[in-house]
């Protein structure tokens, strides 16, 4: 194992040794310049001014020129500037290409306090207008041709950009930067893809500073996660030897403790679609063989499932220190096994999670069809009753409700019903603004109080939302997918890295400066792909550019203060420090798996690339079929 070397992260920052004198040896040349500036005579400074003066009419041209081909322009996206740390030489050369600058790229991609921020934008707005912003009309996908948005000519309408929020800028893109911004994800994926074919072949997760790997359950967890992200991004090569790999390294036969939920979405789930995806049976049999090995999980008094089960010695347990399982894992599972059924025409794996689906439309203890956290495996009861949040640990039971509906055909009206229910759960009691910029947010009910924190993973609600919405359920839940997604996005771009940490809280008290805060240890960044999940879908269904240009300014981030360079991208432990962002060594599978799936298919111009009236993405965005209609 080699030991981590500070030269192999992207943003690490050199200058931090000497910052001070920098700033010191700065301030002295300014001083003494000034000295001598006033020397001179009146005259003598006169000349100079005029000298300078017209020295800068006749090089302007030139001058930006140049520019244009050393950045985009953007002094935030131009590396030494708002972060002033310095990159190595090698790092840079990673970076991927540019875009073409354009005057409203610079203009949405500002940071800085959001009440600047929103003045800046007002004024900008009433200046210029893109007319593109085609709301969700439930049109199918594909159905009219996508439309970059170009500036109208007949300049601002009514009523547009009239909140001036950011929410509500216009974005002009050219077909060029979108495609640039295709290669710049491949481009990440062959990255990470190279740290973990050198240092992690064959084993569960990347630790990309050591070059050494972790095991989680011993199965290959980041190979497969990623298949089928290879195949959609095209990367044909690279897939074929993970596929040798599959067929030729891949047993089941282990005796290991696995996760039920987690091999589920990730292990099946990743099989299952790369089954559909190629065709090749290898994927189906390896899934049958999986599914198979989790079904003793469910061999339980009440049939909720155990949390864990050991795949060679066909036993299931709970967890050391509770007979409790998780309400998100017995309720994310369901799309995975009723598909694995229709498959393979065995109706087991499909009766088994759909009891469990029965059961806690069933059970008393929801609030507004929010569902606890936690649910005993004994009696089937909710435990630890209380705390309601969109969160961990009950986060994905709302987007399966939503997913097994439409990936039914929209027949099981249960499931619709407690979706329905529990969206107006969340706008009773979850939905706040926050202070002093208005952003809405989701926070977590306990015992009966508020309080203002949201995990990251509630990013997933805005795609959700839209989801429905789109497949014929409330205009509203469309406007509120919208506002969510603002929030999202603030969350990163108020950051100083510009990555969203894992947990932050919002300021409801008037008087606040900022709308958000972050804990000190909740400052952690794992790669998640919530927030891009929602931007694919808010951009599949509206077509608005911006989410394309907040989905590339997050991947520019991570590319910045996630990437290593010997190879592999790491989580790391603050997001408020760009000098020291503090990496933790560990490349998760869902970056693969679903983070820079979701960037490619959310720059992709093809929207029969994984089609929404045909797929529908598992929790791990894994896309399966949406049942045939008979
Ligand atoms: C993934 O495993 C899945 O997206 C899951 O639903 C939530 N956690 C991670 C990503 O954040």
């Amino acid at each position: 194992m080699h030991p981590p070397s500070r030269q192999d992260y992207i943003s690490i920052n050199f200058a931090g040794q000497g910052s001070g004198s920098y700033n010191n040896s700065k301030q002295w040349r300014r001083q003494s310049c000034w000295r001598k500036w006033k020397q001179l005579s009146r005259l003598q400074r006169s000349l100079i001014l005029i000298l300078l003066f017209i020295c800068g009419i006749a090089s302007y041209p030139a001058v930006t020129e140049q520019l244009r081909g050393l950045t985009d322009g953007d002094p935030e996206t131009d590396s030494n500037s708002v972060f002033p740390h310095v990159l190595p030489e090698a790092v840079k050369q990673d970076q991927p290409p540019l875009p073409e600058p354009t005057s409203q790229r610079k203009l949405s991609n500002r940071r800085g306090p959001p009440v600047l921020q929103n003045r800046l934008q007002k004024k900008e707005n009433a200046s210029n207008t893109v007319v593109e912003d085609k709301a969700s009309d439930n049109k199918k996908e594909g159905e009219e041709e996508e439309v970059i948005s170009r500036r109208g000519p007949e300049g601002p309408k009514d009523g547009e950009n009239k909140e001036g929020s950011p929410a509500n800028q216009k974005v002009q893109l050219s077909i060029q930067s979108v495609a640039n911004w295709r290669e710049a994800v491949q481009e990440a994926f062959r990255h990470a893809w190279k740290g973990y074919k050198d240092f992690a072949w064959g084993h569960d997760e990347l630790r990309p500073l050591s070059k050494s790997y972790s095991e989680w359950f011993g199965l290959g967890l980041t190979l497969i996660d990623s298949l089928d992200t290879m195949w959609i991004l095209g990367l044909k090569e690279e897939f074929e030897e993970a596929k040798t790999w599959v067929a030729t390294e891949l047993t089941f036969n282990k005796n290991v403790d696995v996760n039920l939920f987690e091999s589920t979405i990730r292990i099946l789930g990743g099989l299952l679609s790369t089954y559909h995806l190629t065709g090749d049976t290898l994927f189906l049999d390896k899934a049958k063989d999986i599914g198979s090995r989790l079904m003793p999980a469910f061999n339980t008094p009440s049939k909720i499932p155990y949390s864990d089960v050991n795949i060679g010695k066909g036993t299931a347990h709970p967890p050391r220190w509770t007979s409790d399982s998780t309400v998100a894992e017995v309720t994310s599972i369901q799309l995975e096994f009723r598909e694995l059924s229709r498959l393979t025409q065995e109706p087991q794996y499909q009766a088994a999670v759909a009891e469990v689906m029965k059961q806690v439309h069933k059970l008393n203890g929801k609030l507004d069809g929010l569902v606890p956290m936690f649910i005993n495996t004994n009696n089937g009861q909710f435990t630890h009753q209380g705390i309601y949040t969109l969160g961990a640990r009950a986060d994905s039971y709302y987007e399966y409700l939503l997913k097994q509906w439409i990936q039914g055909g929209k027949k099981e009206n249960e499931l619709l019903e407690d979706y329905l229910q529990a969206i107006e759960g969340v706008k009773n009691n979850l939905l706040q603004k926050s202070s002093p910029n208005g952003l809405t947010f989701v926070g977590e009910v306990s015992h009966g109080q508020f309080s203002p924190k949201m995990d990251h993973l509630v990013c997933f609600l805005p795609g959700t939302l839209a989801l429905g919405a789109y497949n014929g359920l409330p205009a509203d839940h469309m406007d509120l997918a919208k506002q969510l997604m603002e929030t999202c996005y603030q969350m990163y771009i108020q950051m100083e890295t510009g990555l969203s940490p894992e947990i932050v809280h919002f300021n409801m008290h008037q008087g606040s400066t900022r709308d958000i805060e972050v804990k000190l240890a909740d400052r952690h960044n794992l790669l998640r792909p919530e927030t891009v999940e929602s931007l694919f879908y808010l951009y599949r269904f509206t077509k608005d550019q911006k989410y394309r240009e907040w989905g590339w300014k997050i991947l520019q981030n991570f590319n910045k203060y996630t990437k290593v360079s010997s190879g592999g991208y790491t989580s790391i432990n603050n997001v408020r420090d760009p000098d020291y962002p503090s990496p933790r060594d560990k490349m998760e599978s869902f970056f693969l798996g679903e983070t820079l799936k979701y960037l490619y298919l959310l720059f992709s111009d093809d929207p029969n690339l994984i089609s929404l009236d045909q797929y529908v993405f598992n929790t791990e965005a894994h896309p399966l079929p949406i049942w045939p209609s008979n």
